[in-house]
């Protein structure tokens, strides 16, 4: 069976767990505590998770699990198989990947809500360590958002460029249920992890609210991907 090394809180995480999720793949959960990161570089050498461990092989990246796991479970298929579309579900994923993940976590670490998410990712380690980690790592994360630039905008811009984010979804979202047409692709559901993440924040859910079709769109991307 599959087995799937993740951050419970990691968007990238959610990612997989819904592509397996819209395969109906069954796959078993190794939760990472973050206080044995370190160990990660055994089965991803960036020592990022997500990973996945299948017959013996590990893959890590969820790029590189989405198309491994299109690959060997080819239906119900993620990936167009137009090359057109296909190009586009690159260009998709990689805004959510490249772009909105930055986002998304800055609104998981505004001041206001670092504490909460704080507790959260240390949720799997135990005593003084997650104690540790609780307090301790909205800085790291801090630092992070900060040389990658969002973290340096103000709260009001970065929703300010939310919104703008939105805007496109919204319209592209005017003609077709779906972000490449009238099925579900792996665009779809890279893009929904990252506006899921920042809808679990007030800040998120607000400005998220003001888009009735993004609303029913993710509405209608959770359920088709949503194991619970
Ligand atoms: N491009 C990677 C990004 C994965 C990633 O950044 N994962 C974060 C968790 S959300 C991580 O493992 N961070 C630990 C670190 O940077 O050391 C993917 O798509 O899988």
């Amino acid at each position: 069976m599959i087995k799937l090394y993740q951050f419970e809180i990691s968007t990238y995480c959610q990612k997989v767990s819904r592509i397996l999720h819209w395969k109906r793949v069954p796959y078993e959960v190794v939760e990472v505590p973050v206080s044995k990161s370190r160990s990660i570089r055994a089965y991803s050498p960036t020592s990022k998770l997500p990973a996945i461990e299948h017959n013996g092989k590990y893959i890590y990246d969820s790029t590189n699990i989405a198309h491994y796991l299109e690959e060997q479970f080819p239906n119900p298929s993620l990936v167009p198989a137009e090359r057109e579309r296909q190009a586009l579900c690159h260009v998709y994923e990689d805004w959510a990947d490249e772009s909105l993940y930055f986002y998304m976590m800055k609104l998981r670490w505004l001041p206001q809500n670092k504490r909460e998410w704080g507790n959260a990712l240390a949720n799997y380690d135990r005593g003084i360590v997650r104690f540790l980690i609780s307090r301790l790592a909205p800085k790291a994360v801090l630092g992070i958002l900060d040389k990658q630039g969002v973290g340096r905008k103000s709260e009001a811009v970065a929703l300010e460029d939310i919104r703008r984010h939105l805007n496109a979804l919204s319209i592209t979202l005017e003609k077709s249920s779906f972000l490449l047409g009238d099925e579900l692709t792996l665009a779809d559901i890279s893009v929904f992890v990252q506006f899921d993440g920042m809808n679990g924040t007030a800040e998120g859910k607000e400005v998220i609210g003001r888009y009735e079709n993004v609303k029913s769109w993710m509405k209608r991307v959770r359920q088709l991907t949503d194991g619970k």
